[in-house]
């Protein structure tokens, strides 16, 4: 989809179109009042206070037809300069842009800009006359806090986009129908995969049946291919100390994304957001001889953190997620070739899954943000060389990005766009050299001097819930036979006839460790026939007399109307290599 804040006419055309908005939503709701009104890369949205009204589906196309006839009206798009007393009386009704006005810098040249009967506070710039403003589309809205912070007013958002010609404003809207139906929040209600409760809480989801079974299949998988690379695994609490995380120190760079502390009896808890200080802690329970390094600690760990209501989104954006996590401790000299044996996991997963659609990112520290990250100039060089190193031997294309190190140490993260949304990470390699110095870790070198390791974090999936988010969306819920919740549909032709032939069936597929299930309702064959597809289960097995008596199966794979007979041993062994090639 076009990035339409980086797109600069675009950009112009969505900011005059937000000022639309709000014009004609002044003229349905005379009393209300209007906060901001920016352009994002989807188009923009504009957060009004409407008083007790709330917007509802109907008022969308209201709002529509009244933008439509202020354009045709074409009145010009004027641009004025104030002082501030210009400006605070003329904005006086409007406590919102008084709180603008009150927090802009002195040497701020304020602007205003209008429109017919309407005039909005703005830096500009604008299209010359509302009459360029005509392939428009509100899209959507929501509740929005007044500056994102929950103990404020919830505001009234609403979502529009606009372009220049029609069919770019057609080409978007069907891409926009289309990323709706990828969306992993459709798919995953329509497959059972996932749920959300208030009482629960925001941003925590309860995994259901199906979407248990699939994050099974991921859990073994890497679990697999970790113990192949020699990592062990881990349990540990998903609670710690206020003072492990003062040792660690994400109690000074992390806490805004943390929940509170509580207290139980005299000790001080939070809920942890990295798993990082536990394994520290374990590392250091033991004296370590170089010989023993690379030691490779994993864990499928659950971790919470703080996120924004605005920004938990589905399984892609958590307050408790499960990490695929693991923490490398190693010398100085082994920093390379463990990093690169990351990357090329890395490499190989994505190939099994088949996902094509990412980027690597090399993410750097700022230089001059001598708050988030801690102060050796030669320390960042040298890794963040040892990082780039890789990257070049390996051959991979990456792109860098100041600003986004950890406050430990650069990584490289794995981006992939959602179907809805900006980017977002899901793998992630981090290099660490302060973490180790933190908690007093060492090592006996070749000559039986004490050194600090080095610590590589690492999450392959990142969390099990947004790789899961990321599958859903990549397969468009036409997940491969071997990830499928459920494997094989099982239809007896007719329920008197064929139901013990299928039990029959039903046992030896489950015994071979196949997920299967029998469809033994009082429905018609067409029927259960259509639903299997609908539901996108990988194989269906139709069984009849034929199948009965030449003790065979046949079956129809998703999404084709071909139906093979396949003798029982036939078909055992094509499940089998479907599920080792991962097909
Ligand atoms: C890799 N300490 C490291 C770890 O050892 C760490 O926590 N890194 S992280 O902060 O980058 O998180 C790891 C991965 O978790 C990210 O790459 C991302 O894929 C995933 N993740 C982060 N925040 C969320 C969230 N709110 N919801 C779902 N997944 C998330
Ligand atoms: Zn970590």
């Amino acid at each position: 989809m076009i990035n339409i804040k980086e797109n600069m006419e675009l950009n112009t055309l969505n900011h005059s179109c937000a000022h639309l908005l709000a014009q004609a939503v002044k003229h349905l709701y005379p009393h209300a009042k209007f906060w901001v009104g920016p352009v994002t890369t989807e188009g923009f949205y504009y957060d009004i206070d409407l008083g007790d009204n709330k917007i509802t589906d109907e008022d969308l196309p209201k709002l529509e037809k009244e933008m439509k006839k202020i354009s045709k009206d074409g009145k010009r798009i004027v641009r004025h300069e104030l002082t501030k007393e210009e400006a605070l009386e003329m904005f006086k009704d409007d406590p919102y842009k008084i709180d603008l006005i009150n927090n802009m810098d002195e040497n701020t040249v304020i602007s205003c800009y209008t429109q017919g009967d309407f005039t909005d506070l703005c830096r500009g710039p604008h299209v010359e006359s509302v009459k360029e403003l005509k392939y428009f589309k509100l899209i959507k809205f929501s509740g929005a806090y007044y500056k994102g912070d929950v103990k404020n007013k919830m505001l009234q958002r609403i979502y529009g986009v606009c372009f220049k010609k029609e069919e770019d404003l057609d080409a978007y809207l069907k891409e926009l129908e289309e990323a709706k139906m990828r969306d992993h929040r459709k798919i995953g209600k329509e497959q059972g995969i996932f749920m959300q409760h208030d009482l629960v809480g925001r941003g925590m989801p309860l995994w259901l049946p199906n979407g248990a079974l699939l994050r099974k299949q991921l859990e073994n998988y890497i679990y697999e291919k970790e113990q192949l690379l020699g990592y062990q695994h881990v349990y540990t609490p998903c609670v710690g100390t206020v003072d492990l995380y003062k040792t660690s120190g994400h109690w000074d760079h992390y806490q805004e994304n943390m929940f509170p502390k509580m207290r139980v009896d005299e000790e001080e808890f939070v809920l942890r957001p990295m798993n990082c200080p536990h394994h520290m802690l374990i590392y250091g329970n033991e004296l370590h001889s170089y010989r023993d390094l690379p030691i490779r600690i994993g864990e499928f760990a659950t971790d919470f953190r703080y996120e924004a209501s605005g920004a938990v989104k589905g399984l892609e954006r958590v307050r408790c997620m499960c990490q695929n996590d693991a923490h490398l401790f190693v010398t100085p000299d082994q920093i390379k070739d463990e990093f690169k044996s990351v990357v090329s996991l890395i490499l190989d997963v994505y190939k099994d899954f088949g996902i094509k659609n990412y980027s690597f990112r090399l993410s750097l520290r700022d230089p001059m943000d001598k708050e988030k990250y801690f102060d050796d100039d030669e320390m960042w060089n040298n890794a963040e060389n040892k990082l780039r190193e890789v990257l070049n031997e390996l051959k991979v294309d990456y792109y860098e990005a100041v600003g986004e190190a950890a406050f430990y140490g650069p990584k490289l993260d794995v981006e992939v766009k959602p179907a809805i949304g900006p980017e977002i990470t899901l793998s992630t390699c981090q290099l660490d050299f302060l973490l180790p110095r933190r908690f007093d870790l060492s090592y006996i070198d070749q000559l039986g001097e004490r050194k600090v390791p080095v610590v590589i974090h690492r999450a392959i999936f990142g969390t099990f819930d947004r790789f899961t988010a990321f599958l859903l969306e990549e397969t468009k819920g036409i997940l491969p036979f071997w990830l499928a919740p459920l494997e094989i549909n099982i239809i007896p032709v007719n329920l008197e006839y064929h139901l013990d032939y299928a039990k029959k069936v039903e046992k030896l597929l489950r015994e071979h460790h196949l997920r299967v299930k029998i469809d033994d309702r009082n429905e018609k064959l067409g029927y259960k026939m259509r639903e299997s597809q609908m539901k996108k289960i990988p194989h269906t097995l139709v069984l009849g007399d034929n199948e009965m008596t030449n003790k065979t199966v046949n079956y129809r794979v998703y999404g084709s109307s071909d139906t093979n007979e396949l003798s029982l041993e036939e078909y055992l062994k094509f499940t089998n290599d479907l599920i080792k090639e991962k097909k």
